[in-house]
C-alpha cells in the first residue's frame, strides 16, 4: 500500500479533502466544501449517464448552444445538476459554463467562481464512449456581496485555485489539483464514494502517443502536418477517442501529446480556453507536463470573452516542445 503524507490509497475523497485543509491553518473550509459539492454533482451525473442507454434522455434535444452546435439532452441535464449542486452548496457566486451564453450568478455573498464544461465529448454518449466534466475554480476579484463582474469570470488560467475533471469511463474518476500536485479518485459504486486510487500523478517527460484528429490533416497548417509526419516516422501510436478528457487522461499516464490545432475553417481551433483548456493546463503542469497554444503557455493567455477558443498542445513536456519546433 503506497503511503501518502499521512494518508493512504483507499482514503475517501472527503477525508482527503479534510486532511489537506487541516494542513492550512487559515483555510476557511469553503474551497473544501466546493470540491465536495463538485464531487456530489459528479455522482449524480454519473447516475444519469449510466442510465442514458435505457431511458430516452440521450440524443439530440433539438436546441443549439451558444457555439451553434447541437446540444445533447445529457449536456443540458449535467449543466442543470451542476448549477443546482453549486447553488445549494453555497460557495460559488457565479458559474460560467460552455452550455450557457452568459454568466450564471448564484450566491452574491460567496467567494468563488466556477468555469465548467459540464459534459465534454457529449457526441460520444449515444455510442457508449467515455465523456467528462471539466472544471476550474477561481477566487472572485470583485468585493463579496457586489454583483459579479466580467473580471471575475475572465481571469487568466494562472489564477486558478483548483481545477479538475471527472471522467465517466470504464470506471468513473475524479482527478483534481489545488496547486499541490495531482490526485486521482475512483468512484466506488457500492460505497457511493470516490476513493484515492492514483496519488501524486506524474506525466512522463516524453512519450510515444499522439492524439489529433488526422481526418482534418489537409486543413492543418504546414508545421502541424510536418509534426504528424514526424510522429509517424518515429512509429508513435496514434490514439484519438475524440473525447478530450479521456484522451488527455490516457496521455498523462502513458506519456503523449494531444493536439487540437487551428484549421483552415476554425482559425483558433475548437476548444474553449475558459471551460476546457485552462483546467487541463493546470493539471498537466502540476503533473509535470505542459500546455501551450503553440506559442504561449495556455495559463498566460488573457481571456477576452467567455467562449473564446484556442489551439491546444498539451501533454508530455518533450513532445509538446518538439511539436512547437515545427510551427
Ligand atoms: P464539445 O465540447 O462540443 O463536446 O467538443 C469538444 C470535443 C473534445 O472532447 C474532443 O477532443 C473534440 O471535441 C473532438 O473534436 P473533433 O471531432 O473535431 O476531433
Ligand atoms: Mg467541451
Amino acid at each position: 500500500n503506497k503511503t501518502l503524507v499521512g494518508s493512504t490509497i483507499g482514503t475517501t475523497l472527503d477525508r482527503f479533502i479534510n486532511k489537506k485543509q487541516s494542513e492550512f491553518p487559515f483555510a476557511t473550509g469553503e474551497l473544501s466544501q466546493l470540491l465536495r459539492d463538485i464531487a456530489l454533482a459528479g455522482k449524480i451525473i454519473n447516475v444519469e449517464i449510466n442510465k442514458s442507454g435505457l431511458l430516452d434522455i440521450a440524443g439530440a434535444y433539438g436546441t443549439t448552444n451558444v457555439q451553434g452546435e447541437e446540444q445533447q439532452k445529457l449536456d443540458v441535464i449535467a449543466n442543470i445538476r451542476f448549477i443546482r449542486a453549486l447553488k445549494n452548496g453555497g460557495q460559488v457566486c457565479a458559474i460560467v459554463s460552455e452550455e450557457d451564453d452568459e454568466i450564471v450568478e448564484i450566491n452574491q455573498d460567496s467567494n468563488y467562481v466556477v468555469a465548467m464544461d459540464p459534459l465534454d465529448g457529449s457526441s460520444n454518449i449515444d455510442v457508449n464512449v467515455s465523456i467528462g466534466t471539466i472544471f476550474s475554480i477561481y477566487r472572485r476579484v470583485s468585493p463579496n456581496g457586489s454583483p459579479v463582474s466580467r473580471e471575475d469570470v475572465l481571469q487568466k488560467g494562472q489564477k486558478q485555485v483548483a481545477a479538475g475533471y471527472i471522467l465517466y469511463g470504464s470506471s468513473t474518476m475524479m482527478v483534481y489539483t489545488t496547486g499541490h500536485g495531482v490526485n486521482g479518485f475512483t468512484y466506488e459504486q457500492s460505497l457511493g464514494e470516490f476513493v484515492l486510487s492514483h496519488p501524486d500523478i506524474t506525466c512522463p517527460n516524453d512519450g510515444s502517443i499522439y492524439s489529433v484528429n488526422e481526418g482534418s490533416y489537409f486543413s492543418f497548417e504546414k508545421g502541424v502536418q510536418q509534426y504528424i509526419e514526424y510522429c509517424k516516422e518515429q512509429r508513435y501510436s496514434a490514439r484519438y477517442i475524440g473525447s478530450l478528457v479521456s484522451d488527455f487522461h490516457r496521455n498523462m499516464f502513458k506519456g503523449g501529446i494531444y493536439i487540437y490545432p487551428r484549421t483552415d475553417k476554425a482559425l483558433n481551433g475548437k476548444l474553449r480556453l475558459v471551460y476546457e483548456c485552462n483546467a487541463l493546463a493546470f493539471i498537466a503542469e502540476q503533473a509535470g507536463g505542459v500546455a501551450t497554444d503553440g506559442e504561449q503557455r495556455i495559463m498566460d493567455l488573457d481571456p477576452l470573452e467567455l467562449h473564446q477558443r484556442t489551439q491546444l498542445f498539451i501533454g508530455s513536456k518533450k513532445m509538446v516542445e518538439k511539436a512547437e519546433s515545427f510551427l
